[in-house]
């Protein structure tokens, strides 16, 4: 299961090993484990010039030697991962998983000052939380006023959630410059999102934003599940059907983070994953229907644990987050092997769409003509007795307003510019100060 090997077998990258070389680098010298970096500098060395080899053992050395130090003195490996960062291109980790299994704690984990030096730019998606424990570089609330959502188009949370969501994802093109712009720091780009799972299953924004971020990032889908919740077989079968739902959905590099360890050991989940047998022998002791209908669904899961990533960390105390991150190296060289020749392929075909629609538009101008060319101070001169200054424009009324058109009693002056502008300076500031004050306090 952990083999690299089919992964580079299949690798259309691998044709092409000047490029490949900084992206194996970057793997081996991120990956947790000393056996996932010489799995894949045994495969650089067989790909790249003798030269480069010898550099990039270099780094990968050296982080050995940081590692181990690390292993022998904590548990937690705070830091035992050292990334040199040749790329410019963030890996994505989109974190899902259902409510209260740990996500927006796992994203503080990943995030946490003790973790700086894997930089991690951080995005919250979840527009109903109160606030993040951690320093949200992209925060959905700033855009989106969910409480406003629920009472403008009358919907209940869940459904104000889903659309405030699907509001923010018309803008994700946005959202995924500013990913690219801070790829120049950061290695990583974590996203939390809401714990209302079918936001991303069922609703038009799950697949905006995966899909938006396949097409430009290397992303990976990590499902975040309560460990402590999962000792019924009946449940533990529940969230990996959910799992398999998304991961068949997604398309995407998956992984299965078993998260509060420090509670429950997971090797009881890792047991049912692995030998059937003995998932069918805790079901044996269920006596509800549902565990027939679960009998009957795990022959189906047997097919999707085959290849799936899967490790179990605490994000309270951070054990098992160095094993997280070789899972993701490997996510990686899955995403470049497996997906990302078909995510360019889709990114082509959207952009051709959208210079199709762009022609036609072109072409029916061309039809019409260029039509008449109007003077703009015409209006002006065929007025008599009409100074330029009498002439106004319909104020533009507010959505929230019950105002007519042109009965609004502010009109926009040059003094009320100016006001404005001066809040909005001061609003920026005060937000970026309360920022940077949670920022110290985490790091504390
Ligand atoms: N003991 C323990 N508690 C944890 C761990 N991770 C999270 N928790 C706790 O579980 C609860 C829920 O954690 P959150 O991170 O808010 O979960 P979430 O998935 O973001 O929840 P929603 O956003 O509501 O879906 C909190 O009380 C956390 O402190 C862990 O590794 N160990
Ligand atoms: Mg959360």
């Amino acid at each position: 299961m952990n083999s690299l090997s089919p992964i580079l077998r299949h690798n259309s990258k691998l044709q092409s090993p000047s490029l490949l070389t900084p992206f194996l680098c970057n793997l081996a010298v991120a990956a947790g484990s000393a056996a996932t970096r010489s799995l894949i500098a045994t495969k650089m060395a067989s790909l790249c010039r003798p030269e480069e080899v010898a550099l990039r053992k270099q780094q990968i050395t050296m982080t050995d030697a940081t590692t181990s130090l690390n292993d022998k003195t904590m548990d937690t490996n705070d830091d035992s991962n050292l990334i040199k960062k040749d790329s410019k291109t963030p890996v994505c980790l989109l974190v899902l998983g259902m409510a209260g299994s740990g996500k927006t704690e796992f994203v503080k984990r990943l995030s946490s000052y003790n973790y700086q030096q894997l930089k991690t730019y951080t995005i919250n998606l979840d527009p109903a939380c109160k606030e993040t424990p951690y320093h949200a570089h992209i925060d959905i609330r700033d855009t989106v006023n969910y409480k406003e959502v629920m009472k403008k188009y009358k919907l209940g949370p869940n459904g104000g959630i889903v659309t405030a969501l699907n509001m923010f994802s018309t803008k994700f093109v946005d959202v995924v410059s500013l990913i690219e712009k801070a790829g120049k720091d950061y290695n990583f780009c974590v996203i939390d999102t809401p714990g209302q799972i079918e936001v991303f299953t069922w609703s038009a924004s799950g697949t905006i934003i995966t899909e938006t971020l396949s097409t430009s990032f290397p992303t990976i889908i990590v499902y975040v599940m309560d460990v402590v919740r999962s000792t019924n077989p009946t449940t533990f079968m529940s969230n990996m059907l959910y799992a398999c739902s998304i991961l068949y959905k997604s398309q995407l590099p998956f992984i299965v983070v078993i998260n509060k360890i420090d509670v429950q050991d997971h090797l009881f989940a890792m047991e049912w994953m692995m030998d059937f047998e003995s998932f069918q022998e805790a079901l044996e002791k269920e006596t509800t229907y549902v565990s027939n209908l679960s009998r009957t669904m795990s022959l189906t899961l047997d097919e999707f644990y085959r290849d799936l990533k899967c490790c179990g960390v605490s994000a309270k105390t951070g054990s098992g987050i160095a094993e997280f991150y070789d899972q993701v190296a490997k996510g990686v060289l899955e995403y470049e092997q497996d997906y990302k020749q078909q995510y360019e392929l889709l990114k082509a075909k959207k952009l051709k769409e959208m210079s199709n629609i762009n022609e036609e538009r072109l072409s029916k101008i061309q039809v019409q003509g260029p039509g008449t060319p109007v003077e703009l101070n015409s209006l002006v001169a065929q007025t008599p007795n009409k100074e330029a200054s009498d002439i106004w424009l319909k104020n533009p009324g507010n959505e929230s307003s019950d105002d007519e058109g042109g009965e609004e009693e502010n009109h926009n002056t040059v003094g009320d510019d100016e006001m404005e502008e001066t809040d909005f300076r001061s609003f920026v500031k005060k937000r970026h100060d309360a920022q940077m004050e949670k920022a110290k306090n985490i790091e504390k």
